[in-house]
């Protein structure tokens, strides 16, 4: 018999760092959504990885940013919360941001951890010449296993960190059947392909104030899905934005969503998107458990 080696790995790091990139890069596909804007991962999303018979739980994290509403405090939460029992922790950082407060502060609270690895993410963006000081105060502020440079856009530098990161995973069983790749639902998961072409097609502040819960999911005869999703906003103007002129902007982000669906799953689909005014859907609770966060009274 095989020995085997299992452990969770939690990718933390400032938000818009590319820590999402990087987990869709390792699997292969899309498991938790990218966009250009900070704050796009709200919940704590697994992907499973096996690299021989080492199983790798990646945990991909919601952003570090200064929380300033009960969502944010949420998502950051989370994010703090899979490091405290993570085998090993990735910080990434953007080559191009550099050593911000963010990341100081962060750094402080993960410096300790035996298994601490750091990837200087975006490197095809960068100098090479500006990656050494970057080191260096790293260095200063901590004690990482390894400083990894890395393009997870262009999957650079990305199989030699997950020997790495294999390299120190505990021996024991696996703990998800090696065959998933994910547990992220299936419902959840629909939703966030809607919410990420929210936050592709649409500007400024409005997609941190939307919410996209996939209602339910009918399969008929022949195969095809009806998915029926509700997009929920703060108020009229909001809801406006979203609908577009005539309807334009909804029918764009549907049309994109449901081509994503049937791409990421090689299924046929109905999209059925509908808008509703809930001012305080960030402040009620099942929007939080929903989504695996913890909502603070
Ligand atoms: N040039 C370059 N861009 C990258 C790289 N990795 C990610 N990006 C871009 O950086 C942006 C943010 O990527 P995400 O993966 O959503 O970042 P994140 O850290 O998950 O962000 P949050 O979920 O908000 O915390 C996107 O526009 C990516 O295309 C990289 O290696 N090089
Ligand atoms: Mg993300």
């Amino acid at each position: 018999m095989t020995d085997t080696y299992s452990g969770f790995i939690a990718i933390v790091g400032p938000t818009n760092a590319g820590k999402s990139t990087l987990i869709n890069q390792i699997m292969g596909r899309k498991v938790s959504i990218v966009s250009h804007k900070v704050q796009t991962t709200r919940t704590n999303l697994r992907a499973i990885k096996m690299v021989n018979n080492r199983q790798l739980i990646f945990v991909d994290t919601p952003g570090i940013f200064r929380p300033s509403r009960r969502l944010d405090r949420a998502m950051v939460g989370a994010a703090m919360d899979a490091t405290s029992d993570a085998d090993a922790i990735l910080l990434v950082i953007d080559s191009r941001k550099g050593i911000t407060d963010t990341v100081r502060s962060l750094i402080d609270k993960i410096a300790n951890h035996k298994n601490l690895f750091v990837a200087l993410n975006k490197v095809d963006a960068v100098s090479k010449l500006d990656l050494l000081p970057l080191t260096a105060q790293i260095n200063e502020l901590a004690h990482p296993r390894a400083i990894f440079m890395i393009s997870a856009l262009k999957n650079d530098g990305v199989d030699e960190m997950l020997r790495a990161l294999a390299d120190v995973m505990p021996a024991g069983p696996y703990l998800f059947d090696a065959h998933d790749a994910t547990d992220v639902p299936d419902n959840l998961y629909l939703a966030e392909l809607t919410r990420e072409k929210i936050y592709k097609y649409i500007h400024q502040e409005l997609p941190y104030h939307i919410n996209v819960i996939t209602e339910h999911v009918d399969v008929d005869d022949d195969g095809v899905l009806d998915i029926y999703q509700k997009i929920a906003v703060q108020n009229d103007a909001h809801k406006k934005i979203v609908v577009g002129r005539g309807g334009a902007q909804l029918k764009q982000i549907g049309t994109d969503a449901r081509r994503d669906i049937q791409n990421q799953w090689g299924v046929n689909a109905r999209l059925h998107l509908f808008v509703r005014v809930e001012p305080n859907w960030e402040d009620t609770a099942e929007n939080y458990t929903d989504q695996g966060l913890e909502f603070k009274k």
